[in-house]
């Protein structure tokens, strides 16, 4: 019983906490014709949610993976990436590393003026390879513990 205890403990405390996370980039507003953070670094399945501060913008990749200002275009959801002065909204969800630069259609360019970077880092190399290893050491530790009071019980049981 013991040693299920003991394995069950270990598997709680190493389950990998892979929840995607959401970074806010701002639009412009007091803080000038600008992206800030303009480099975000977040990790594959992270969203990115660019909010309009004020000002006539949009944002768009430079290789054309995503255009947003009300919306983005093609979402479904008939959003639109044309520039706009409104206070907008839009989320873009990242799945592949690499690195995604990204500019304002009205004051920037690829690399220029209004433009930002997201990165979006390799996949953690496993939680699996030391963690794996480290659960293993204690189911079998667990194990041991089981069978060592196993065998304590039937020698008990034998010499009385
Ligand atoms: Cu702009």
């Amino acid at each position: 019983m013991r040693g299920i205890l003991i394995g069950s403990l270990a598997l709680l405390a190493l389950a990998p906490c892979a929840r995607a996370a959401t970074v806010i980039v701002n639009v412009g507003g007091s803080a000038g014709l600008v992206f800030s953070p303009q480099t975000v670094t977040i990790q594959p399945g992270d969203k990115v949610t660019f909010i309009n501060k004020g000002g006539y913008h949009n944002a768009v990749a430079d290789n054309g993976v995503f255009r947003c200002a009300q919306g983005c275009d093609g979402d479904g959801h008939g959003g639109s990436g044309t520039a706009s002065r409104n206070n907008w909204i839009a989320s873009v969800t990242f799945t592949q590393p690499g690195t995604i630069g990204y500019f304002c259609e009205i004051h920037g360019s690829p690399g220029n003026g209004m433009y930002g970077t997201i990165i979006v880092a390799a996949p953690q190399p496993p939680i699996a390879a030391p963690g794996l290893r480290g659960m293993f050491a204690l189911l079998l530790a667990g194990v041991l513990v089981l069978l060592a009071g196993l065998r304590l019980r039937r020698n008990r049981d034998i010499s009385s």
